[in-house]
């Protein structure tokens, strides 16, 4: 069987426990690989060849660091098919998506990062034409790159990649749930000629590697995606020593139907951002509010069109909706969905736990639901889900929506659907989000901001903010 190993000081090396891991793959429920069950002492190996090769990495030239993440990038491309199809199988995503939308990310953030670098600027202000201030930027030092199981390559790059481009040297922690990309990955850092000890990729549990990570005193800059309450917990170890901290955490995204919105158009993106990659992106529009007027009509058409979402192997090219990540989360979605009948929603589509016969016959699969009925209070339009299940709530002015809109803990994301564009921009105001998407969804530039308000995290990533995160800014006054 497939035994992943640790990326330590430019080697592919065993955890020193020698322990492992089952790796499953979600679509048939069988184990497929073993993955190192490391713990603190792997990840202090880690740190150690991570501050030798700060020594060189983070004084090394731009153009020396953007060749080699260009390569990396290449090998990326090179390695299209071999790492999607790993992707697919270690999550449960349909093949199709993890080749059109996580590997071609994955790759552009090592290109877009690489090349970032050569065009970065610092601010200067002279002062009253008898001081000049200048901002001085450093590598910040020894990263800590924690990653989530939903988008595995494309988020555990979108954190690496500006943290090796500003000049840090990297512990990094995909999850356990999906580590084979992160996996392969090492082993095209080694033919991309990255030097040892600058990325090093320690596989195991969260709180055994992720903690470990986090509570290493000399790892004093930490990345993070994942969920809320691991956030917390992180927030909680970090905050004593200072540490810098960027959050990226969950979402219940509103996503604001206007009467006057196109139509096709937004049901089509609708439909998309509801249910893409099972529902388990954090940018997922998980409550659609409808403008009353057109309540009705959106409910029938969406049901139709939902229920004709083919849910089946990742392999097929005809599957539009694959398997969720695992068993226990799959469980905690059903949970959901019954806790939503308690709280008297009625589920409109879908509802249940399917059965794909054949080689996916054990699989993690859930149909994609639709629920009406529930008050905005209520924990299923409160509390994060993240799988294929939405929630349908009619409103009657802006204010209602947005008010709405505003309702919970979270502040990721929203989209907003019309055609009159002063709304556009009053409603995107007064949204509490970080991203807000108009008559369009999951558009990402990499030069724009990244990231979340309220319990959606801290930090914002995106472009010459993710590269200046890594760095350790000074002013420096001199007399002129
Ligand atoms: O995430 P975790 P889980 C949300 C979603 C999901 C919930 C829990 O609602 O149902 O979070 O998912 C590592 N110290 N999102 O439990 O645990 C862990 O090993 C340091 C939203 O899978 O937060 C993994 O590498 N690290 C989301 C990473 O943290 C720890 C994506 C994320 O796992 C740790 C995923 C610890 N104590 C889930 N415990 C998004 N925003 O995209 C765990 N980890």
């Amino acid at each position: 069987m497939l035994k992943l190993k640790n990326y330590i000081n430019g080697e592919l090396v065993e955890p020193i426990s020698g322990q492992y891991l089952d790796n499953i793959e979600p679509a048939t429920g069988q184990v497929y690989s073993l993955i190192p069950d490391s713990d603190n002492q792997d990840v202090e190996q880690a740190y150690l060849a991570a501050n030798e090769a700060f020594k060189t990495w983070s004084v090394s030239s731009a153009q020396n660091r953007c060749q080699i993440l260009l390569k990396i990038s290449q090998l990326i491309e090179r390695n299209m098919h071999e790492l999607a199809a790993a992707e697919s199988q270690d999550n449960g995503k349909p093949l199709q998506l993890a080749t059109s939308v996580d590997i071609p990310r994955a790759r552009d953030n090592f290109s877009f990062f690489a090349t970032a670098i050569l065009h970065d600027h610092n601010e200067s202000h002279p002062t009253d034409n008898n001081y000049l201030n200048y901002t001085w930027r450093q590598p910040a030092g020894i990263a800590g790159c924690i990653s989530p199981w939903n988008l595995p390559l494309y988020l555990f790059s979108w954190k690496i990649a500006p943290a090796l481009a500003a000049g840090c040297t990297v512990v990094a922690k995909p999850s356990e749930v999906t580590p084979y990309t992160a996996y392969l990955l090492s082993e095209l850092c080694i033919e991309a000629g990255l030097p040892a000890g600058v990325l090093n990729i320690v596989h195991g549990t969260g709180p055994r590697v992720g903690g470990a990570i986090t509570a290493h005193p000399k790892i004093n800059v930490i990345s993070f995606t994942g969920g809320t309450k691991t956030g917390q917990e992180i927030a909680r170890t970090a905050a004593p020593m200072f540490k810098k901290l960027s959050l990226e955490l969950g979402g219940k995204n509103p996503n604001i139907i206007f009467a006057d919105c196109d139509w096709d158009s937004m049901m089509k993106t609708t439909l998309h951002s509801s249910f893409a990659n099972q529902g388990q992106i954090c940018l997922c529009g998980s409550r659609i509010l409808i403008e009353r007027s057109i309540y009705e009509k959106f409910k029938v058409e969406f049901i139709q069109r939902v229920s004709q979402l083919t849910v089946g192997d990742p392999n097929e090219e005809t599957t539009k909706i694959g398997a969720l990540s695992s068993e226990a989360h799959t469980l905690k979605v059903l949970s959901y969905i019954e806790l939503a009948k308690q709280e008297g929603g009625d589920v409109l589509t879908g509802g249940n736990r399917m059965t794909i016969p054949g080689r996916c016959e054990a699989g993690y699969f859930i149909q994609p639901t639709v629920i009406e009925g529930l008050d905005q209070n209520c924990r299923v339009n409160q509390e994060e889900i993240f799988g294929p299940v939405v929630t349908l709530q009619a409103f009657d002015n802006e204010d209602d929506a947005i008010q709405n809109a505003n309702s919970t803990e979270y502040g990721l994301a929203a989209t907003i659907w019309t055609n009159n564009l002063q709304q556009a921009h009053r409603v995107s105001h007064s949204i509490h989000s970080g991203i807000i998407w108009v008559n369009c969804w999951l558009i990402r530039d990499l030069r724009t901001l990244f990231g979340g308000m309220k319990q959606s995290g801290v930090g914002r990533e995106g472009g010459y903010e993710a590269l200046h995160f890594f760095t350790e800014p000074k002013n420096i006054c001199i007399k002129l």
